[in-house]
Protein backbone atom coordinates (compact mmCIF):
# COMPACT_ATOMS: atom_id res chain seq x y z
CA UNK A 1 0.00 0.00 0.00
CA UNK A 2 1.70 3.24 -1.23
CA UNK A 3 2.70 5.58 1.76
CA UNK A 4 0.78 8.87 1.81
CA UNK A 5 2.75 12.20 1.33
CA UNK A 6 0.12 14.46 1.57
CA UNK A 7 1.04 16.70 4.24
CA UNK A 8 4.73 16.70 2.77
CA UNK A 9 3.53 17.99 -0.79
CA UNK A 10 1.58 20.55 0.93
CA UNK A 11 4.55 21.68 2.79
CA UNK A 12 6.62 21.70 0.02
CA UNK A 13 4.03 23.66 -1.61
CA UNK A 14 4.58 26.36 1.04
CA UNK A 15 8.26 25.90 0.80
CA UNK A 16 8.34 26.65 -2.45
CA UNK A 17 6.66 30.44 -2.66
CA UNK A 18 9.93 31.35 0.14
CA UNK A 19 12.61 29.45 -0.74
CA UNK A 20 14.31 29.05 -4.07
CA UNK A 21 13.47 25.61 -5.19
CA UNK A 22 12.04 24.91 -1.81
CA UNK A 23 15.67 23.99 -0.03
CA UNK A 24 18.37 24.91 1.15
CA UNK A 25 20.34 22.82 -0.64
CA UNK A 26 20.04 21.15 -4.27
CA UNK A 27 20.51 17.59 -3.62
CA UNK A 28 17.79 17.89 -1.51
CA UNK A 29 14.91 18.72 -4.19
CA UNK A 30 14.78 15.51 -5.40
CA UNK A 31 15.46 16.39 -9.08
CA UNK A 32 17.89 13.67 -10.18
CA UNK A 33 15.14 10.78 -8.69
CA UNK A 34 12.25 12.58 -10.23
CA UNK A 35 9.01 13.27 -7.51
CA UNK A 36 8.66 15.72 -4.33
CA UNK A 37 11.00 15.67 -1.44
CA UNK A 38 9.30 13.97 1.51
CA UNK A 39 9.36 16.48 4.36
CA UNK A 40 11.32 15.34 7.34
CA UNK A 41 9.88 15.91 10.88
CA UNK A 42 12.09 14.38 13.05
CA UNK A 43 14.97 11.44 13.14
CA UNK A 44 15.69 8.77 16.08
CA UNK A 45 18.61 6.34 16.25
CA UNK A 46 18.70 5.18 12.45
CA UNK A 47 15.41 6.44 11.46
CA UNK A 48 13.52 9.56 10.08
CA UNK A 49 9.94 9.95 10.30
CA UNK A 50 8.16 12.31 7.87
CA UNK A 51 5.23 15.07 8.20
CA UNK A 52 3.08 12.54 7.17
CA UNK A 53 4.55 10.01 9.69
CA UNK A 54 5.44 7.48 7.08
CA UNK A 55 9.39 5.79 9.34
CA UNK A 56 12.19 5.33 7.17
CA UNK A 57 15.55 4.03 7.54
CA UNK A 58 18.13 6.66 7.37
CA UNK A 59 21.14 5.75 5.21
CA UNK A 60 21.58 9.64 3.99
CA UNK A 61 22.62 10.68 7.71
CA UNK A 62 22.55 13.92 7.14
CA UNK A 63 24.85 13.49 4.07
CA UNK A 64 27.95 11.98 6.81
CA UNK A 65 27.67 13.60 10.12
CA UNK A 66 25.57 11.52 12.19
CA UNK A 67 28.11 8.54 12.68
CA UNK A 68 26.12 8.10 15.69
CA UNK A 69 22.17 8.23 14.16
CA UNK A 70 19.77 11.14 14.82
CA UNK A 71 19.35 12.66 18.40
CA UNK A 72 21.73 10.42 20.18
CA UNK A 73 21.09 11.09 23.78
CA UNK A 74 25.15 11.92 24.44
CA UNK A 75 25.11 14.86 21.78
CA UNK A 76 21.73 16.19 22.62
CA UNK A 77 22.46 16.71 26.31
CA UNK A 78 25.76 18.20 25.22
CA UNK A 79 24.12 20.77 23.20
CA UNK A 80 20.91 21.76 26.00
CA UNK A 81 23.75 22.12 28.29
CA UNK A 82 25.53 24.06 26.09
CA UNK A 83 22.78 26.27 24.76
CA UNK A 84 21.31 26.86 28.59
CA UNK A 85 24.59 28.65 28.89
CA UNK A 86 24.66 30.74 26.29
CA UNK A 87 24.88 30.55 22.97
CA UNK A 88 27.45 32.25 21.24
CA UNK A 89 29.86 34.88 22.59
CA UNK A 90 32.65 35.45 19.76
CA UNK A 91 35.42 34.93 22.24
CA UNK A 92 37.46 31.93 23.29
CA UNK A 93 36.05 29.34 24.86
CA UNK A 94 37.57 26.12 26.50
CA UNK A 95 35.24 23.75 24.55
CA UNK A 96 37.45 25.04 21.07
CA UNK A 97 40.60 24.12 22.68
CA UNK A 98 39.26 20.36 24.02
CA UNK A 99 38.11 20.02 20.57
CA UNK A 100 41.00 21.22 18.50
CA UNK A 101 42.97 19.10 20.91
CA UNK A 102 40.87 16.22 20.35
CA UNK A 103 41.22 16.53 16.38
CA UNK A 104 45.40 16.83 16.49
CA UNK A 105 45.74 13.99 18.55
CA UNK A 106 43.52 12.26 16.23
CA UNK A 107 45.43 13.55 13.07
CA UNK A 108 49.31 14.08 13.79
CA UNK A 109 49.62 15.64 9.95
CA UNK A 110 47.27 18.63 11.53
CA UNK A 111 49.70 20.78 14.34
CA UNK A 112 47.77 23.78 13.95
CA UNK A 113 43.74 24.24 13.07
CA UNK A 114 41.05 26.62 12.57
CA UNK A 115 37.61 26.00 12.64
CA UNK A 116 34.68 27.79 10.43
CA UNK A 117 31.37 26.89 10.05
CA UNK A 118 30.94 24.42 6.44
CA UNK A 119 33.24 22.47 4.67
CA UNK A 120 33.16 24.83 1.74
CA UNK A 121 34.58 27.45 4.30
CA UNK A 122 37.32 24.91 5.35
CA UNK A 123 38.59 24.56 2.02
CA UNK A 124 38.43 27.55 0.22
CA UNK A 125 40.64 28.74 3.26
CA UNK A 126 42.82 26.21 3.12
CA UNK A 127 43.49 27.30 -1.03
CA UNK A 128 43.97 30.60 -0.15
CA UNK A 129 46.72 29.73 2.46
CA UNK A 130 47.77 27.14 0.44
CA UNK A 131 48.32 30.15 -2.48
CA UNK A 132 49.71 32.53 -0.08
CA UNK A 133 52.44 30.15 1.26
CA UNK A 134 53.70 28.94 -1.79
CA UNK A 135 53.30 32.03 -4.15
CA UNK A 136 51.63 30.53 -6.57
CA UNK A 137 48.31 30.43 -7.99
CA UNK A 138 47.21 27.36 -9.99
CA UNK A 139 45.10 24.45 -7.92
CA UNK A 140 44.59 21.10 -9.50
CA UNK A 141 41.20 19.37 -8.34
CA UNK A 142 39.69 16.36 -10.19
CA UNK A 143 36.54 15.56 -11.73
CA UNK A 144 34.02 14.41 -9.86
CA UNK A 145 35.11 15.46 -6.80
CA UNK A 146 33.33 18.49 -4.95
CA UNK A 147 35.07 20.37 -2.13
CA UNK A 148 32.13 22.64 -1.48
CA UNK A 149 30.80 25.70 -3.30
CA UNK A 150 33.68 28.35 -3.67
CA UNK A 151 34.30 30.28 -6.98
CA UNK A 152 37.51 28.36 -7.73
CA UNK A 153 35.98 24.91 -7.13
CA UNK A 154 33.09 24.56 -8.52
CA UNK A 155 34.58 23.32 -11.99
CA UNK A 156 34.11 20.12 -12.99
CA UNK A 157 32.85 19.43 -9.70
CA UNK A 158 30.84 16.17 -8.02
CA UNK A 159 27.96 16.07 -5.60
CA UNK A 160 25.02 18.33 -6.55
CA UNK A 161 26.63 19.83 -9.42
CA UNK A 162 27.15 16.05 -11.27
CA UNK A 163 23.45 15.45 -9.87
CA UNK A 164 21.83 18.28 -11.87
CA UNK A 165 24.22 17.69 -15.01
CA UNK A 166 25.26 21.21 -14.40
CA UNK A 167 28.79 21.72 -16.42
CA UNK A 168 29.88 24.36 -14.44
CA UNK A 169 28.33 27.33 -12.32
CA UNK A 170 27.71 30.62 -14.25
CA UNK A 171 28.28 33.28 -12.18
CA UNK A 172 32.16 32.05 -11.61
CA UNK A 173 34.46 34.76 -13.81
CA UNK A 174 36.76 32.89 -16.31
CA UNK A 175 39.43 34.51 -14.18
CA UNK A 176 38.71 32.23 -11.11
CA UNK A 177 38.06 29.45 -12.80
CA UNK A 178 41.46 29.35 -15.29
CA UNK A 179 43.57 28.64 -11.89
CA UNK A 180 41.67 25.56 -11.48
CA UNK A 181 43.09 22.30 -13.50
CA UNK A 182 41.72 19.48 -13.56
CA UNK A 183 42.90 15.91 -13.39
CA UNK A 184 41.03 12.38 -13.41
CA UNK A 185 40.79 10.57 -10.34
CA UNK A 186 43.00 6.99 -10.05
CA UNK A 187 45.06 8.90 -13.51
CA UNK A 188 48.67 9.71 -12.24
CA UNK A 189 49.49 10.33 -15.92
CA UNK A 190 46.51 13.27 -15.82
CA UNK A 191 48.35 14.52 -12.51
CA UNK A 192 51.86 14.88 -14.25
CA UNK A 193 51.02 16.27 -17.45
CA UNK A 194 49.54 18.98 -15.48
CA UNK A 195 52.73 19.41 -13.38
CA UNK A 196 54.93 19.32 -16.51
CA UNK A 197 52.85 22.06 -18.27
CA UNK A 198 52.14 24.48 -14.88
CA UNK A 199 54.55 23.15 -12.56
CA UNK A 200 55.93 26.00 -10.95
CA UNK A 201 52.24 27.74 -10.67
CA UNK A 202 50.81 24.96 -9.09
CA UNK A 203 49.98 25.86 -5.24
CA UNK A 204 47.92 22.77 -4.57
CA UNK A 205 46.60 19.57 -5.19
CA UNK A 206 43.42 18.88 -3.28
CA UNK A 207 41.58 15.73 -3.45
CA UNK A 208 39.05 13.65 -1.62
CA UNK A 209 41.44 10.77 -0.41
CA UNK A 210 38.15 8.49 -0.71
CA UNK A 211 35.96 10.15 -3.27
CA UNK A 212 32.54 10.46 -2.05
CA UNK A 213 30.72 12.84 -4.38
CA UNK A 214 31.01 10.79 -7.75
CA UNK A 215 29.42 7.95 -5.74
CA UNK A 216 32.11 6.68 -3.57
CA UNK A 217 35.24 5.65 -5.65
CA UNK A 218 38.15 4.66 -3.65
CA UNK A 219 41.65 5.49 -4.29
CA UNK A 220 43.80 2.75 -6.11
CA UNK A 221 46.93 1.52 -4.80
CA UNK A 222 49.73 4.34 -5.29
CA UNK A 223 47.40 7.06 -6.43
CA UNK A 224 47.60 8.60 -2.72
CA UNK A 225 51.33 8.33 -2.41
CA UNK A 226 51.83 9.29 -6.29
CA UNK A 227 50.11 12.57 -5.09
CA UNK A 228 52.41 12.89 -2.26
CA UNK A 229 55.51 12.21 -4.21
CA UNK A 230 54.36 14.71 -6.88
CA UNK A 231 53.84 17.80 -4.67
CA UNK A 232 56.71 17.12 -2.51
CA UNK A 233 58.87 17.33 -5.94
CA UNK A 234 56.87 20.25 -7.37
CA UNK A 235 57.15 22.78 -4.05
CA UNK A 236 53.29 22.37 -4.00
CA UNK A 237 51.04 21.45 -1.00
CA UNK A 238 49.10 18.10 -0.88
CA UNK A 239 45.29 19.12 0.59
CA UNK A 240 42.83 16.40 1.79
CA UNK A 241 39.63 17.24 1.55
CA UNK A 242 38.55 14.81 4.66
CA UNK A 243 34.99 16.50 5.18
CA UNK A 244 33.20 13.33 4.22
CA UNK A 245 35.97 10.69 5.57
CA UNK A 246 37.51 12.62 8.87
CA UNK A 247 36.46 9.89 11.31
CA UNK A 248 34.32 8.45 9.00
CA UNK A 249 36.86 5.78 7.29
CA UNK A 250 38.84 5.69 10.27
CA UNK A 251 38.90 7.54 13.37
CA UNK A 252 42.37 9.23 12.29
CA UNK A 253 40.26 9.70 8.90
CA UNK A 254 41.57 8.27 5.41
CA UNK A 255 44.96 9.67 6.01
CA UNK A 256 45.47 6.84 9.24
CA UNK A 257 44.14 4.26 6.72
CA UNK A 258 45.82 4.96 4.20
CA UNK A 259 49.39 6.37 5.61
CA UNK A 260 49.84 9.55 4.07
CA UNK A 261 50.69 13.00 5.68
CA UNK A 262 48.81 15.48 3.64
CA UNK A 263 50.17 19.39 4.10
CA UNK A 264 46.49 20.68 5.00
CA UNK A 265 43.19 18.44 6.21
CA UNK A 266 40.00 20.06 5.78
CA UNK A 267 37.06 18.66 8.06
CA UNK A 268 33.63 19.05 8.85
CA UNK A 269 30.47 17.11 8.99
CA UNK A 270 31.47 14.26 11.72
CA UNK A 271 33.27 16.80 13.42
CA UNK A 272 30.13 19.11 14.47
CA UNK A 273 27.81 15.89 15.56
CA UNK A 274 25.33 17.77 13.05
CA UNK A 275 25.73 21.17 13.49
CA UNK A 276 27.25 23.58 11.84
CA UNK A 277 31.03 23.09 11.80
CA UNK A 278 34.21 22.81 9.34
CA UNK A 279 37.99 22.95 10.27
CA UNK A 280 41.24 22.72 8.11
CA UNK A 281 44.48 22.81 9.80
CA UNK A 282 47.92 21.41 9.45
CA UNK A 283 51.42 21.87 9.19
CA UNK A 284 52.60 24.81 11.81
CA UNK A 285 54.70 27.16 9.37
CA UNK A 286 51.72 26.85 7.06
CA UNK A 287 49.19 27.87 9.45
CA UNK A 288 51.12 30.45 11.29
CA UNK A 289 50.40 32.39 8.19
CA UNK A 290 46.78 33.18 9.31
CA UNK A 291 45.49 36.16 11.02
CA UNK A 292 46.26 37.58 14.01
CA UNK A 293 49.74 35.71 13.69
CA UNK A 294 50.55 36.14 9.63
CA UNK A 295 49.10 38.52 6.79
CA UNK A 296 46.19 35.61 5.41
CA UNK A 297 42.91 36.64 6.32
CA UNK A 298 39.92 34.70 6.98
CA UNK A 299 37.29 35.02 10.16
CA UNK A 300 33.74 34.23 11.21
CA UNK A 301 30.70 35.59 13.63
CA UNK A 302 29.99 31.79 14.87
CA UNK A 303 33.19 29.95 14.35
CA UNK A 304 33.91 27.42 16.82
CA UNK A 305 30.54 27.79 18.06
CA UNK A 306 29.85 26.71 21.38
CA UNK A 307 27.04 24.64 20.55
CA UNK A 308 28.59 22.98 17.59
CA UNK A 309 31.98 22.38 19.62
CA UNK A 310 29.64 20.49 22.06
CA UNK A 311 28.14 18.50 19.47
CA UNK A 312 31.86 17.72 18.08
CA UNK A 313 32.98 16.64 21.54
CA UNK A 314 30.59 14.28 22.43
CA UNK A 315 30.39 12.91 19.23
CA UNK A 316 34.33 12.47 19.17
CA UNK A 317 34.41 10.71 22.19
CA UNK A 318 31.65 8.03 21.18
CA UNK A 319 34.17 7.55 18.13
CA UNK A 320 36.89 6.21 20.91
CA UNK A 321 35.22 3.41 22.56
CA UNK A 322 36.91 0.39 21.47
CA UNK A 323 35.76 -1.74 18.96
CA UNK A 324 33.25 1.02 17.31
CA UNK A 325 34.42 1.12 13.68
CA UNK A 326 35.47 -2.21 13.66
CA UNK A 327 31.21 -3.36 14.29
CA UNK A 328 30.44 -0.29 12.28
CA UNK A 329 32.57 -1.82 9.06
CA UNK A 330 31.20 -5.14 9.51
CA UNK A 331 27.67 -4.39 9.68
CA UNK A 332 28.49 -1.98 6.29
CA UNK A 333 30.38 -5.34 4.56
CA UNK A 334 26.96 -7.26 5.49
CA UNK A 335 25.00 -4.84 3.79
CA UNK A 336 26.90 -4.50 0.80
CA UNK A 337 26.82 -8.21 0.39
CA UNK A 338 23.68 -9.27 0.79
CA UNK A 339 22.39 -5.91 -1.62
CA UNK A 340 24.53 -7.15 -4.37
CA UNK A 341 23.33 -10.65 -3.97
CA UNK A 342 19.85 -9.17 -3.99
CA UNK A 343 20.54 -7.57 -7.56
CA UNK A 344 22.74 -10.80 -9.20
CA UNK A 345 19.42 -12.91 -8.15
CA UNK A 346 16.44 -10.25 -9.90
CA UNK A 347 19.52 -9.75 -12.49
CA UNK A 348 20.13 -6.19 -12.03
CA UNK A 349 23.90 -4.96 -12.76
CA UNK A 350 24.95 -3.44 -9.96
CA UNK A 351 28.98 -2.40 -9.12
CA UNK A 352 29.08 -1.68 -5.54
CA UNK A 353 32.33 0.36 -3.91
CA UNK A 354 32.46 0.28 -0.75
CA UNK A 355 35.30 1.85 1.60
CA UNK A 356 34.34 1.18 5.79
CA UNK A 357 30.69 2.85 5.94
CA UNK A 358 31.02 4.96 3.08
CA UNK A 359 29.39 2.87 0.23
CA UNK A 360 27.31 3.22 -3.36
CA UNK A 361 25.41 1.28 -5.59
CA UNK A 362 26.14 1.87 -9.23
CA UNK A 363 23.72 0.26 -11.89
CA UNK A 364 26.29 0.13 -14.33
CA UNK A 365 27.97 -3.44 -14.60
CA UNK A 366 31.76 -2.54 -14.81
CA UNK A 367 33.52 -1.41 -12.74
CA UNK A 368 34.01 2.35 -11.14
CA UNK A 369 37.57 4.18 -10.33
CA UNK A 370 36.83 7.41 -11.98
CA UNK A 371 34.06 9.89 -12.91
CA UNK A 372 33.98 9.11 -16.14
CA UNK A 373 32.95 5.60 -15.00
CA UNK A 374 30.30 6.37 -12.95
CA UNK A 375 28.99 8.75 -15.25
CA UNK A 376 28.28 5.26 -17.05
CA UNK A 377 25.26 4.50 -14.69
CA UNK A 378 21.89 4.23 -15.20
CA UNK A 379 20.48 7.24 -12.82
CA UNK A 380 16.87 6.86 -14.31
CA UNK A 381 17.26 3.04 -13.34
CA UNK A 382 18.93 4.19 -10.14
CA UNK A 383 15.72 7.08 -9.29
CA UNK A 384 13.10 4.27 -10.07
CA UNK A 385 15.01 2.12 -7.58
CA UNK A 386 15.15 5.27 -4.75
CA UNK A 387 11.66 5.43 -4.96
CA UNK A 388 10.92 1.50 -4.60
CA UNK A 389 12.85 1.71 -1.15
CA UNK A 390 11.35 4.83 -0.57
CA UNK A 391 8.05 3.07 -0.44
CA UNK A 392 9.20 0.15 1.93
CA UNK A 393 10.47 2.91 4.08
CA UNK A 394 14.49 3.02 2.72
CA UNK A 395 15.69 6.12 2.49
CA UNK A 396 18.86 6.50 0.15
CA UNK A 397 20.61 9.68 -1.55
CA UNK A 398 18.01 11.39 -4.27
CA UNK A 399 20.90 10.78 -6.43
CA UNK A 400 23.20 8.29 -8.10
CA UNK A 401 26.72 10.40 -7.79
CA UNK A 402 26.46 10.75 -3.45
CA UNK A 403 27.44 8.46 -0.71
CA UNK A 404 24.93 6.61 1.37
CA UNK A 405 26.19 5.68 4.85
CA UNK A 406 25.51 3.61 7.69
CA UNK A 407 25.80 4.88 11.88
CA UNK A 408 25.92 3.01 14.80
CA UNK A 409 22.73 3.18 16.04
CA UNK A 410 22.12 0.57 13.19
CA UNK A 411 21.69 -2.62 13.55
CA UNK A 412 21.39 -6.17 12.21
CA UNK A 413 17.01 -5.62 12.33
CA UNK A 414 18.11 -2.43 9.96
CA UNK A 415 19.79 -4.31 7.42
CA UNK A 416 17.72 -7.44 7.30
CA UNK A 417 14.81 -5.31 6.59
CA UNK A 418 16.70 -3.13 4.17
CA UNK A 419 17.94 -6.07 2.58
CA UNK A 420 14.38 -7.47 2.57
CA UNK A 421 13.33 -4.00 0.44
CA UNK A 422 16.13 -4.31 -1.56
CA UNK A 423 15.37 -8.06 -2.84
CA UNK A 424 11.61 -6.38 -3.48
CA UNK A 425 12.30 -3.09 -5.23
CA UNK A 426 14.57 -5.12 -7.55
CA UNK A 427 12.25 -7.35 -8.65
CA UNK A 428 10.37 -4.42 -9.42
CA UNK A 429 12.33 -2.70 -11.66
CA UNK A 430 13.99 -5.38 -13.33
P1 LIG B 1 29.56 21.97 3.17
O1 LIG B 1 29.91 23.38 2.75
O2 LIG B 1 28.34 21.44 2.46
O3 LIG B 1 29.48 21.81 4.70
O4 LIG B 1 30.78 21.03 2.76
C1 LIG B 1 31.22 21.03 1.42
C2 LIG B 1 31.95 19.74 1.13
C3 LIG B 1 33.33 19.75 1.08
N1 LIG B 1 34.04 18.63 0.82
C4 LIG B 1 33.41 17.44 0.63
C5 LIG B 1 34.23 16.21 0.36
C6 LIG B 1 31.99 17.36 0.68
O5 LIG B 1 31.38 16.17 0.48
C7 LIG B 1 31.25 18.53 0.95
C8 LIG B 1 29.74 18.53 1.00
N2 LIG B 1 29.10 17.26 0.76
C9 LIG B 1 27.76 17.33 0.18
C10 LIG B 1 27.27 15.91 -0.10
N3 LIG B 1 28.12 15.19 -0.92
C11 LIG B 1 26.84 18.05 1.10
C12 LIG B 1 25.38 17.83 0.79
C13 LIG B 1 24.78 19.04 0.14
O6 LIG B 1 25.47 19.70 -0.67
O7 LIG B 1 23.60 19.30 0.44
Amino acid sequence: MALSHDRSHEVFQRSLRYLAGGVNSPVRAFRAVGGEPVVIARGEGPYVYDVDGNRYIDYVCSWGPLILGHAHPAVVEAVRRAAERGTSYGAPTEAEADLAQLIVEAMPSIELLRFVNSGTEATMSALRLARAFTGRDKIVKFEGCYHGHADGLLVQAGSGVATLGLPDSPGVPASYAQETLVARFNDVPSVEALFDRHGDAIAAVIVEPVAGNMGVVPPQPGFLEALREITRRAGALLVFDEVITGFRVAYGGAQSLYGITPDLTCLGKIIGGGLPVGAYGGRREVMQMLAPNGPVYQAGTLSGNPLAMAAGLATLRELQSPGFYERLDALSAKLVESVARAAKSAGVSLWLNRVGTMRTPFFVDAPVTDYASARRSDTKLYARFFHAMLERGVYLAPSQFETVFISSAHTEREIADTVTAAEASFAEIA
